[in-house]
């Protein structure tokens, strides 16, 4: 690192614009004042600023070098392009003024950023265009306490790179198109890795190798990656709550022992296709909870046994698992029963309303629906077709949100029935020898049965009989 450093440094000495440049020349406007014209700011305004010296600089690595930048001082950079390669020696907190357009680029040279001091914080910079050459891209720490925290990290052969650092906060950052999303190495250990976004990368989104032990990795979300994560003589992790999605292979792991659960919750991978009927420790208790009953196999030594059915959204989430009908066609003035199935996904007891509409008319709405963490119920509606039309209607229901509830995509549930004339069974409106046909392949069966068609079953009785014809035969021919 000394060498990369004298490198950079060396570099930066170089290309550092002679100091006359970054004083303004004021002009005078119309009315005599005095003002900075816009030319002048773009060309050699000192975008960087020491906030606790109010000392401005060109550059980044200039604001750090400047004997007056103390341990504990902060660096604030004005958006715009920083074609450096930082390295940060001082405990300094290092800000963009905003993620999208703060942007240090490290022109495909080595690290775009490299840490090698204790408790620094980098935040809200885009990093890109680190060495695609091992080891290089955007971030290198070897360091204690840093905070990495909601960058853009980009391209590269690591998008953070972590050598013989502990207590590292690496969250809330979105890292993609670089070959290792993460890579923590040669004793990393009590890092937090926490509710980051880990696209596309073409080997692993995140990787842990030479005895980087006991780091947890919470509640990221690895999507289109090689290998969504991977673990090589490296143990007593925790992955907890983190989203694995369509990578080409969702993990990798090599004489490593990980905890891949804690008692009661796991991570979401998008390949499980296991059922959820039931809830408990050993998942054999009657209920559904949102966790798949059987465990995810990784290998012998690793399982995740509380496999999540839906992609982890935080602590508040209810969602509506099912909505179902007694009938898909319904006859005029007939009664539809309407069954929801709801599932508090979050870790407090909820209470919420839950409104179920006919196309865009209101139905009735539950108020008050007490649902304990992990815990499923059904609603069952009654919906009395008088005064609606004849035609189709979408029956939705809607699960008001909750105090702070992120994922309300599956608040809302719909499906389609028919409100037909009485006697018409396969909803075209006519009745006639097709209905009777379909009443005489159900004829003498009830609820439970193979045979049972709820639709044949007119009169809402659970039972296709002789009642069920007669009403056919009333309305023959009506259409
Ligand atoms: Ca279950
Ligand atoms: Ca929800
Ligand atoms: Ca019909
Ligand atoms: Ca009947």
């Amino acid at each position: 690192m000394k060498k990369l450093a004298l490198t950079i440094m060396l570099t930066l000495i170089l290309m550092t614009p002679s100091f006359t440049t970054r004083f303004l020349v004021p002009a005078k406007d119309h009315d005599g004042a005095y003002c900075v014209m816009p030319m002048e700011r773009s060309a050699v305004y000192p975008k960087v600023h020491n906030l606790n010296t109010k000392l401005n600089y060109t550059t980044i690595q200039e604001a750090i070098n400047a004997p007056e930048t103390q341990n504990g001082h902060t660096i604030l950079a004005e958006q715009g392009i920083y074609n450096e390669n930082v390295v940060i020696n001082k405990t300094l907190e290092v800000i963009g003024e905003n993620r999208h357009t703060t942007i240090i680029d490290g022109k495909g040279l080595d690290f775009t950023v490299a840490v090698v001091a204790n408790g620094v914080t980098i935040r809200n910079f885009t990093l890109q265009n680190g060495s695609t050459f091992y080891p290089g891209g955007s971030i290198y720490v070897y360091s204690k306490k840093t905070t990495i925290f909601d960058n853009i990290i980009r391209d590269g052969a690591c998008g953070v790179y972590l050598y013989n650092s502990n207590n590292i906060t690496v969250s809330n950052n979105e890292v993609s198109n670089g070959k290792f999303g993460i890579w923590l190495d040669h004793d990393s250990t009590y890092n937090d890795i926490i509710g980051n976004i880990i696209l596309s990368n073409s080997q692993y989104g995140i990787y842990a190798g030479v005895f980087s032990n006991s780091n947890r990795i919470i509640a990221n979300t690895f999507s289109r990656n090689n290998y969504g994560i991977g673990f090589s003589d490296t143990s007593d992790n925790l992955v907890l709550h983190n989203n694995f999605a369509d990578n080409t292979h969702q993990f990798l792991t090599y004489t490593s022992i990980n905890n891949w659960n804690n008692t009661q919750e796991g991570n979401y991978w998008s390949e499980y296709n296991g059922t959820d009927l039931n809830h408990g420790p050993y998942q054999n208790e009657t209920g559904s909870d949102g966790i798949g009953d059987a465990p995810y196999i990784i290998d012998e030594n690793n399982r995740d046994n509380y496999p999540l059915m839906k992609p982890y959204a935080g602590l508040y989430d209810i969602g509506i698992t099912s909505i179902t009908t007694s009938k898909a066609v319904v006859g005029q003035s007939h009664n539809l029963t309407i069954i929801v199935k709801i599932l508090n996904y979050g870790v407090n007891t909820e209470i919420f309303n839950l409104t179920v509409y006919a196309n865009n008319t209101a139905m009735q709405t539950i108020e008050n629906i007490v649902l304990t963490s992990r815990n499923s119920a059904t609603i069952t509606l009654t919906w009395n077709t008088t005064g609606f039309v004849m035609g189709n209607y979408s029956i939705s229901a809607y699960a008001w949100p909750v105090l702070g509830e992120i994922d309300i995509a599956d608040n809302t549930r719909c499906r389609a029935v028919y409100i037909s004339i009485l006697g018409d069974i396969n909803g075209d409106t006519w009745v006639n020898v097709e209905d009777a046909a379909i009443l005489g392949a159900a004829f003498n069966s009830h609820v439970g049965q193979l045979s049972y068609n709820p639709n044949a079953d007119i009169n809402d009785d659970e039972y296709v009989n002789a009642k069920d014809a007669i009403i056919l035969g009333v309305h023959f021919n009506n259409g």
